[in-house]
């Protein structure tokens, strides 16, 4: 496909400098639309939107739905979305939909329309790539990673891919979570090199989790499906875009923050369904058109650089534990006079991503770990604070009478 005109990419150019962008990607009937009801917190969008017969649809911030179709020649014309399929239409490159999600104050959303044929879906998202931070490249679990999607995603540029998740979509149709773990460990073995992570998520399940109006969850349900894990990772991702903007001083833009059902119910209303949601700003400023960092993101995102990192496989998983208080130890001794807790989410991701990947670590400690861990995610609290507060989730974890239950087993 041609290059762009110089007006098209300077209103794509406008776009991504304004804030971190991701997209969701991946073959036909992969699950990214499922995915996005469940990121944006509501059926914002009209049924079918983003079915695979439609443009790109680049979904961001307004107080009131709005839509934009930007053709290829650089032409921008309002259209109701209401009626999107015209817009679909005549030379449409892309279509920009304003709209009132808490997420989207943080980060703008592209979905993407699924093709399996590698040669089509270079040339029609080729263009893309380079207006995004990462993707959520969605891979549906009893299926996953095909050749054709590896031929897809490892023709994008090596920038994109070092902070980009895969999503193990559909997850639940895996008869045993013996099943996710192997095709989990397949695809990571065999697609690691190429994402910062494979995360599962089981996008039906998770929103049958959450009430309708989005304030109430069945938390058996929602940790169930992964959900709780899937939105720390991305916000990782969205927290390491972020970073990566060497412009970050000019503008305000918050940590993203894990909202998670509380710890001691088995129902409760989180604050907000989304990841990214709390504390964002109203605009933001990052700079001119044309201005973008080329620093940005073109390393792999550092893991963690805690004293003591926590032992794989041949341990227990209270040795592993403990070495994780230890390591949070450390750092509170360090880091915890710095002003800035960057350093503590580093770690977290850390510690909460090697603990994830350790296939030796049963459900049910992942699903109490995950809550431990999300509880202890640092907001505005002093860093101290926050360590000695996950100190006491991890212990509290390891003297539970079922975990002393589960480790004679
Ligand atoms: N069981 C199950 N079904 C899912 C899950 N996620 C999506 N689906 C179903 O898969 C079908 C396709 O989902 P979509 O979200 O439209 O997939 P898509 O990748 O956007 O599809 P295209 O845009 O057409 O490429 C729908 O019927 C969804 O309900 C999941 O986690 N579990
Ligand atoms: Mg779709």
């Amino acid at each position: 496909m041609s290059e762009l005109p110089v007006e098209t990419r300077s209103i794509l150019e406008a776009w991504f400098s304004q804030k971190p962008v991701f997209a969701l990607m991946g073959e036909y009937s992969a699950g990214k639309s499922t995915l996005l009801n469940l990121l944006l917190g509501n059926d914002f969008l009209p049924t079918q939107v983003t079915a695979t017969n439609m443009p790109v649809v680049w979904l961001t911030y307004g107080e009131t739905r709005t839509g934009q179709a930007l053709t290829r020649d650089g032409q921008l014309t309002e259209f109701d979305i209401d009626k999107f399929r015209e817009a679909g239409e005549k030379n449409v490159l892309l279509l920009r939909i304003s709209l009132p999600a808490e997420i989207l104050k943080t980060t703008d959303i592209v979905d993407t329309p699924g093709i399996s044929d590698p040669r089509l879906a270079a040339g029609a998202l080729s263009f893309l790539s380079r207006y995004l931070d990462f993707a959520i490249w969605c891979s549906a679990a009893n299926q996953a990673w095909r050749q054709s999607e590896k031929a897809m995603w490892t023709a994008m540029p090596a920038q994109l891919q070092a902070n980009s998740l895969m999503a193990l979509t559909r997850s639940d149709l895996l008869k045993s979570s013996d099943g996710l773990r192997k095709v989990l460990k397949r695809c990571r073995s065999e697609a690691g090199e190429f994402f910062r992570d494979v995360v599962p998520i089981a996008t039906v399940s998770a929103l049958a989790a959450r009430s309708a109006d989005g304030k109430t969850f069945d938390l058996d349900r929602w940790v169930a499906s992964h959900a709780d894990l899937f939105l720390a990772e991305l916000n990782a991702s969205i927290s390491t875009a972020i970073t990566a903007c060497d412009i970050r001083e000019l503008r305000e833009v918050p940590k993203p923050t894990i909202v998670t059902p509380a710890k001691t119910e088995t129902k409760t209303a989180p604050k907000s369904a989304n990841p990214a949601a709390e504390k964002a700003p109203e605009k933001t400023t990052r700079k001119k058109p044309g201005g973008r960092s080329t620093t940005r993101a073109t390393a792999k995102p550092k893991r963690a650089k805690t004293k003591s990192t926590v032992a794989k496989s041949e341990t227990s998983v209270s040795t592993r534990v403990s070495s994780m208080i230890a390591s949070l130890r450390e750092l509170r001794t360090d880091e915890g006079q710095k002003s800035s807790n960057e350093h503590l989410n580093d770690t977290l991701n850390h510690l909460f991503t090697t603990f994830f990947s350790d296939l030796e670590v049963s459900e049910d400690h992942r699903a109490v770990f995950a809550r431990s861990m999300l509880l202890g995610r640092p907001g505005d609290a002093p860093v101290n604070a926050v360590i000695v507060q996950l100190e006491r989730e991890l212990e509290d974890f390891t003297e539970s009478a079922w975990f002393a239950l589960d480790q004679n087993h």
